[in-house]
């Protein structure tokens, strides 16, 4: 039996526990657990300052935002997304009736490639669905032009992306709106959660109403809307992680450096490297290997760390096409996929958390 602690491709970032007693204490004192409170108001008034944007409407979780965004846009027929993201996205859709169709995406980035998205528009076609997969941005102004050009709606799932920037602009300021999540295993961290991030204070109003029952006023209801409100302990933990998150993206971008610096001599392995305009949030630490001149493929790399207690994550592994409910979608098909399944096949993730120690750090370069 290996006795060493495991090292998970992520450990959630909590705050030093006598940061949020508090709060704690004061949602004892109110009784103020959900539905708009206080910590709740706070946190979206912070998040627009921090993020620098002008409406941000909070959610339970990154799906139930999706899926809530996508109802905002009364969005139907064919939306044109990646198969290179997790599942939630294209499952968001699926909740709306929506047919997903996917295009292929590009090397370098791992983002959807704007040269596919135009081939797969149709008469059905109401919205494109890129995603900032590990916080790198895609290509914004391009699809802007294509979305433009087509009259379709754009909408990011930009869940990997909070704190991120491109040419200084937040990345979840593109398209029509952009959905982040607040999940454990996120940069920040509100247990569960997300946020829409939109551009209007009528369209925030909409997202409000639809996340809780469609209800306007006590008396009113003026949508069939669901009930997806973050709550008040959510809020709390938020606004706390809030005091951390340059701090927590500063000790990732250090991890990230050591990584870059001490595998770039060993062939077969290749990192991402940082793109010019973009402060990087280091979310994720993927690897692609190549087998042949790595001498094993990725899945042996995955096992071989597996058997050290390194628990490294093959995201996006297999791809969402690949899944059964979409496998049968003629976008599905592999010779339009071809960078997706190549991209899908190499990846891995390594471990990259803020508490992360360079004894760690050091662990995972030696085992590959
Ligand atoms: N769009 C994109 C592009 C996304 O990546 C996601 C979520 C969404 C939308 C949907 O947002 P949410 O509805 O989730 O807010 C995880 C997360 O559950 C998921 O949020 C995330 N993306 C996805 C990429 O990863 P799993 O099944 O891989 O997580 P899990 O439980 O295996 O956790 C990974 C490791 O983290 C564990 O091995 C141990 C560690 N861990 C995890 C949790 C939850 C902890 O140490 N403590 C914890 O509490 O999906």
């Amino acid at each position: 039996m290996n006795e060493k602690q495991p090292i998970f491709v992520t450990k959630p970032y909590l705050p030093p526990l006598e940061e949020f007693l508090p709060y704690l204490e004061q949602i004892w004192e109110s009784r103020i657990l959900t539905n708009n409170g206080p910590f709740h108001q706070q946190l979206e008034e912070k998040l627009c300052e921090y993020l620098g944007v002008k409406y941000i409407s909070l959610f339970a979780n990154g799906t139930l935002a999706l899926v809530t965004a996508m109802q905002a846009l009364g969005l139907k027929g064919e939306v044109i997304t990646t198969p290179f993201s997790f599942v939630a996205t294209t499952h968001a859709l699926w909740w709306n009736n929506i047919t997903p169709v996917f295009a292929d995406i590009e090397p370098d980035t791992f983002t959807l490639d704007p040269a596919k998205i135009e081939a797969a528009i149709t008469p059905r076609t109401t919205a494109i669905l890129p995603v900032h997969v590990y916080g790198y941005p895609c290509r914004v102004a391009r699809i802007q032009e294509i979305a433009h050009k087509h009259g379709l709606k754009v909408f990011y799932d930009a869940a990997h992306a909070f704190g991120a920037t491109y040419k200084g602009q937040s990345m979840c300021s593109f398209g029509d709106m952009s959905i982040l999540s607040f999940h454990a295993t996120k940069v920040f961290n509100t247990f569960e959660g997300g946020a829409i991030v939109c551009h209007t204070a009528e369209m925030k109003e909409h997202i409000d109403n639809l996340k809780n029952f469609g209800f306007r006023g006590e008396t009113t209801v003026v949508e069939p809307g669901i009930n997806a409100k973050m709550n008040e302990f959510q809020a709390a933990l938020g606004l706390v992680q809030l005091n951390h998150i340059e701090t927590a993206i500063g000790k990732r971008k250090d991890i990230a450096n050591s990584y870059r610096q001490r595998l770039s001599g060993i062939p077969g392995i290749r990192c991402l490297a940082d793109m010019s305009g973009v402060k990087h949030n280091y979310s994720y630490f993927p690897i692609l290997v190549d087998e042949t001149s790595y001498g094993r493929s990725r899945d042996a790399l995955y096992s071989a760390l597996r058997e050290k207690n390194i628990f490294a994550r093959r995201y996006f592994y297999p791809l969402i096409s690949s899944f059964q409910p979409y496998s049968a979608l003629a976008s599905a098909d592999v010779q339009y996929l071809e960078t997706a399944h190549k991209t899908a096949a190499n990846i891995l993730c390594l471990p990259i958390f803020t508490d992360m120690t360079d004894g760690m750090v050091q662990e995972v370069i030696s085992c590959i």
